[in-house]
């Protein structure tokens, strides 16, 4: 995505665009990080065509995920993708001598059973032990394309090894792991500058001369720069694959009820704090869609989906046989006959099934916020591919009674650039990026229409009990 900041507005282009995946490589859902690469490149290459010759470079990615880099530079392994079955026991072995209480005050991260210190636990311990650097997916491409190797802060934070007191790596958790803080490489705060792309490396390429910088290199940190929210009582719904939901904080909330109710201080860009929760998010649509062959597109099924009643059934979305199931349709139909429920069949009827549910959750985590935070949230504000889906966003207004501002879709993206535009001295602070975005892009506004609070109530009593 190209970003330039013109007359006061931002303008994104589009340049390029590959779709990501992960196969089965001996037993393991694993990355083609490889592929990855290539496509930068392709996009570069893209760029400098454009007439772009000088450029600066951020690159930002899930979470989580991690390669092991030996002493020669070498790539040890193809990453494994979180969704992969390994790390299925791997918190309650872990924990059965590191108490949970433990690594939350220490980490203020939530338990997602794919966390990178679970990883490292399930990890091959003989590759480990020759492994010179762990770099987080964002880092080690930032690492082949400048030969440059930090560890950036952001997304370092979801590993669930960093402290939240210190700022470092805790060395009992390293240790719980068997890896050496020096394995990280240092840590640095987005928005500083990594080094040169080595275009020489790439001859087969014709790219831009670029300096790459170190944004808020976790998508969903980037995401949150992106999110214009206005005032002291708004939260935040990065609505893609995942649906992230929650506050921006600028002190980390590690409390009792907090880690109850599983929440995660993830570490922002400028000093803050994504206070939130992992939803299943638009997986969900997104490998319905798949199963039925690509005939809908997202905005039809979305179509098809509105011609159908709400709330036909309840669903916990997050349970975790949704996370990689062999067949999502069955899955969700699975639940539904075994919890005696309508069972959706149609490809309308499925598609508001999912996102029903998905509206439903999202109501109940902005009770919580509040509860939790003694907020009194009013508007929420949805960006990402999520955003688009008008049906969502009117029922998430009308189930939590709030406001709902959509967009921008390409929030990600948007706070890659404001992290980049930042560190060159292009706009002077956050606060003023996200003015900039209000005054770049068309937005959505949701009020409630109808008050759908019952089915929360409901949903609460059926499904969520905690
Ligand atoms: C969203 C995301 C999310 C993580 C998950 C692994 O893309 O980065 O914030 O929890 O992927």
């Amino acid at each position: 995505m190209l970003g330039q900041l013109i007359n006061g507005q931002l303008q994104l282009r589009e340049m390029h665009r590959f779709v990501n995946g992960f196969t089965q490589k001996e037993g393991h859902d694993c990355w083609n990080i490889d592929h990855i690469l290539e496509e930068i490149l392709v996009g570069l290459q893209k760029v400098k065509k454009a007439g772009f010759e000088h450029i600066t470079l951020g690159i930002d990615t899930w979470a989580v995920d991690y390669v092991l880099v030996g002493r020669q530079g070498q790539r040890l392994k193809d990453p494994v993708s979180y969704r992969d079955a390994r790390t299925k026991n791997a918190i309650q072995e872990l924990t059965s001598d590191l108490s949970k209480e433990y690594i939350y005050q220490k980490t203020g991260i939530q338990f997602l059973d794919f966390n990178t210190l679970y990883q490292l636990f399930e990890e091959d311990k003989d590759l480990l032990a020759n492994t010179d650097k762990i770099l987080m997916i964002p880092d080690y491409l930032g690492y082949v394309l400048t030969d440059q190797a930090v560890t950036e802060v952001t997304n370092a934070s979801t590993t669930q090894m960093l402290s939240l007191r210190e700022g470092l790596f805790d060395e009992n958790l390293l240790q719980k792991v068997n890896v050496n803080a020096t394995q990280f490489p240092k840590l640095v705060d987005p928005g500083t500058v990594l080094g040169e792309l080595q275009t020489a490396k790439f001859p087969d390429y014709d790219l831009p001369q670029a300096k790459v910088i170190t944004v808020a290199t976790h998508d969903t940190a980037s995401a949150v720069v992106g999110t214009p929210g206005l005032g002291q009582h708004w939260a935040y719904l990065s609505s893609g694959t995942w649906s992230l939901i929650g506050a921006e904080l600028n002190i980390p909330e590690n409390g009792t009820l907090a880690f109850q109710n599983n929440y995660t201080n993830e570490w922002g860009a400028y000093g803050t704090y994504r206070f939130l929760k992992n939803i299943m998010g638009l997986w969900i649509i997104q490998n319905i869609q798949k199963e039925l062959h690509e005939k809908y597109s997202f905005a039809q099924l979305a179509q098809l989906a509105q011609q159908e009643r709400p709330f036909q059934q309840y669903i916990d979305v997050n349970d975790s046989r949704f996370q990689n199931p062999a067949n999502m349709i069955q899955e969700v139909q699975a639940y539904c006959r075994q919890t005696k429920q309508v069972v959706p069949q149609t490809p309308g009827e499925i598609a508001m099934a999912a996102y029903s549910n998905l509206s439903l959750y999202y109501a109940n985590e902005l009770q919580k916020l509040d509860e939790i935070l003694g907020s009194s949230i009013d508007t929420l504000n949805i960006v990402g591919g999520g955003a688009n889906v008008s049906l969502m966003n009117q029922l998430t207004a009308n189930i939590a009674g709030v406001n709902v501002e959509a967009g921008p879709t390409e929030a990600t993206a948007i706070g890659n650039l404001i992290v980049q535009m930042i560190s060159q001295g292009e706009i002077l602070n956050v606060y003023l990026a996200r003015s900039i975005i209000v005054n770049s892009f068309d937005l959505k506004h949701y009020q409630p229409q109808q008050d759908m609070s019952q089915h929360l109530t409901q949903w609460q009593t059926k499904v969520h009990k905690g």
